[in-house]
């Protein structure tokens, strides 16, 4: 009879999942079908089925399970066990605050802890950094750390590396703003592939999620890249919530229901009214609220 021995998952590839026992040892494993759902960063039992080979018999629970809607429009995990989500953005591609909100909320929803990245300031004038700065300071504001950094000159990592030890980040951000040059520089060893051509899609982009080690302890996802990044739709409470700046009034409208839209006495519309919430943050509520309640 086998026992249940512990692992944690490293990649899948279709129905065949990876991975890392407690001796760092890695196995190649299959799964039921009703575990279809098991991701990189799952903690999970297994059986050892001959060497380097097994088969996963339960997941076991999850925290900080980050859900995006797929190319066919079905919700999938894309991560699991997340403690931080690392935000990347860049000087190149041109930063999309919409987008950069969109990472944040999905990462308040799950309850993992957003950190922004600004990567290739060495692309950027002392001019152009200073328009960078006065679009994220309200993220700093807000209390995010937010950090700028030059994967190429290797300025700023230092001060993250500390952040990450011990956790389990994921990489979040648009195609080519450096999620996997910064997955070389903080995980020596690591081999993803760093944006040059390929036939098939024109970019060698990362095509499913990894994880990898971090050298002073901890976890490293490196995702997709999520190009029409959307998260499973929520109520509308749940969206204010994931508002930092709406938690201290929130339950102070004058209906326990209230949208946050149109209704008379709305403590947040007043917030907003007085400048204690940004008129930007407010609208990207209603712009989401519109897109993502059920
Ligand atoms: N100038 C400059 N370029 C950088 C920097 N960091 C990364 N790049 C370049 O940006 C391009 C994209 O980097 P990747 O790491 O492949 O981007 P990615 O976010 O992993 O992209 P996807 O896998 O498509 O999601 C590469 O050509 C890198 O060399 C930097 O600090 N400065
Ligand atoms: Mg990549
Ligand atoms: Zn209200």
């Amino acid at each position: 009879m086998n026992t249940d021995l512990h692992g944690i998952v490293i990649s899948r590839h279709g129905k065949e999942v990876l991975i890392e026992d407690d001796q760092g040892m890695r196995h190649r494993c299959v799964t039921r079908t009703q575990l279809d759902a098991v991701i990189s960063g799952d903690r999970v039992l297994w059986q050892q089925q001959s060497q380097g080979h097994g088969s996963i018999t339960r997941v076991l629970p999850r925290h900080g399970e980050l859900h995006a809607i797929s190319k066919t429009g079905k919700p999938r995990v894309v991560a699991a066990n997340i403690d931080i989500a690392l935000v990347v953005c860049a000087a190149q591609p041109q930063l999309q605050i919409d987008l950069l909100d969109h990472y944040i909320i999905a990462a308040e929803i799950a309850a993992i802890q957003p950190i922004i990245l600004f990567n290739k300031i060495d692309l950027l004038s002392a001019e152009e950094l200073q328009v960078v700065h006065s679009q994220l300071d309200l993220y700093q504001t807000l209390g995010y750390r937010v950090d700028y950094v030059s994967l190429h000159q290797a300025i700023g990592l230092v001060a993250l590396q500390d952040e990450l030890a011990g956790k389990t980040a994921v990489l979040l951000g648009q195609s080519g703003v450096g999620k996997s040059s910064l997955l070389r520089e903080l995980v020596p060893g690591a081999t993803a592939r760093v944006g040059e051509l390929s036939a098939e899609q024109g970019k060698h982009t990362t095509s499913h999620s990894e994880l990898y080690h971090l050298p002073n302890g901890g976890y490293m996802i490196d995702s997709p890249g999520v190009r029409s990044f959307n998260f499973i739709p929520v109520d509308a409470a749940t969206l204010a919530h994931a508002f930092v700046e709406f938690r201290p009034y929130l339950g102070q409208c004058r209906f326990a229901n209230c949208s946050h839209t149109h209704e008379p006495g709305c403590a947040i519309k007043k917030a907003a009214e007085n400048h204690l919430i940004t008129q930007q943050r407010y609208d990207r509520y209603q712009a989401m609220r519109v897109e993502n309640t059920i």
